[in-house]
């Protein structure tokens, strides 16, 4: 999906719920607060004492409870859904100079109200137009993605290990809501700065790659059962279509056995929309070209499929069943 679509406010008006907002807010203050402790909190070392530091994020609908700091470097994120929607994160670098406070004002903050205008229609077009014209020109071709932890099922936890430099970044949840709302905008979003004082890790060996390019995926389909580490590298962006067009997030799917490969490509062609027809396990969410994502899972038997995002077209799904 483009970071673009994120903010597709051409969609049929829909009213705005209110009630679960409050509830994401009472949950966030009562079981996740813990989390939010100041810097570092939820990091801890793995058991490799050169393996990246792990970060924890907890997701509940619709909330993110996360360090607000960590260390640049190599780090594992992990997230876990504690709700009932599939939730993931995606991490962007805000430019040089620009607050979490300044991107929530000049783009989250007019994008709401513009969709808030689109669902309570009719649309009055100057409104709109003025709204638009609050939002600045670095939003999104100076807010390159910079990893994050793909869908993941209620319930279950997955990881994305990604090197980052220091600077500021934003957590946004671009899942949308069965009433085509986006989880970012129902409060998941949330800054997270990145110090100069770095991890010094390693990144994790891994047994297995994907690559990205272009919108196409060479992926390792012969997988057994047992515990993998998978490295995801992002190549080539599609030149003809700008920045935020060629964002390439994976996903991994536990599939259905009525699930059909194109179904699901149709369904991941735009901004994820709940209910799930099949549930994911996580992934890397889009770098910029050159980078690679890690990810650690553990294979049960049964039928996968990795899961790619928003190329050009279409998405597309590479099923694979492990034995
Ligand atoms: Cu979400």
């Amino acid at each position: 999906m483009s970071s673009a679509s994120r903010f597709d406010v051409s969609l049929a008006p829909f009213p705005i719920p209110r009630a679960p907002r409050l509830l994401a807010a009472l949950l966030l203050a009562v079981g996740l607060m813990a989390c939010r402790s100041g810097p570092d909190a939820g990091e801890q070392r793995t058991e490799d004492a050169d393996g990246p530091p792990v970060v924890e994020v907890k997701a509940v609908d619709y909330a993110f409870a996360a360090p607000d700091t960590v260390r640049s470097g190599w780090n594992t994120f992990r997230l876990t859904n504690k709700g009932t929607e599939h939730h993931l994160f995606v991490l962007s670098q805000l430019p040089d100079g620009v607050t979490y406070g300044e991107f929530y004002a000049k783009v989250v903050a007019p994008m709401d109200s513009l969709r808030s205008m689109v669902r309570a229609g009719p649309v009055d077009t100057a409104a709109a137009r003025k709204l638009r014209r609050r939002i600045p020109d670095w939003y999104p071709k100076e807010m390159p993605p910079m990893g994050g932890v793909s869908l993941t099922a209620p319930g279950r936890t997955a990881n994305t290990t990604v090197e980052l430099e220091s600077g500021t970044y934003v957590m946004e949840c671009y899942v949308r809501t069965a009433e085509r709302r986006f989880h970012l905008l129902r409060g998941m979003a949330k800054p997270l700065v990145v110090t100069t004082d770095s991890t010094g890790a390693s990144p994790p060996e891994a047994d297995g790659s994907i690559s990205l390019s272009r919108g196409e995926m060479q992926a390792d389909t012969t997988m057994a059962a047992g515990s993998h580490t998978i490295a995801v590298h992002f190549g080539k962006k599609d030149t003809s279509v700008s920045l935020h067009r060629y964002n390439q997030h994976l996903h991994l799917a536990r599939l259905n056995k009525e699930t059909r490969p194109d179904d699901l490509a149709r369904w991941m062609t735009w901004d994820p929309i709940m209910p799930s027809p099949v549930e994911f396990v996580g992934g890397p969410q889009s770098m910029l070209a050159g980078h690679t994502a890690y990810m650690h899972v553990d294979l049960s038997p049964g039928r996968y499929a990795w899961v790619l995002g928003n190329p050009p077209k279409q998405g597309s799904v590479q099923p694979f069943t492990v034995e």
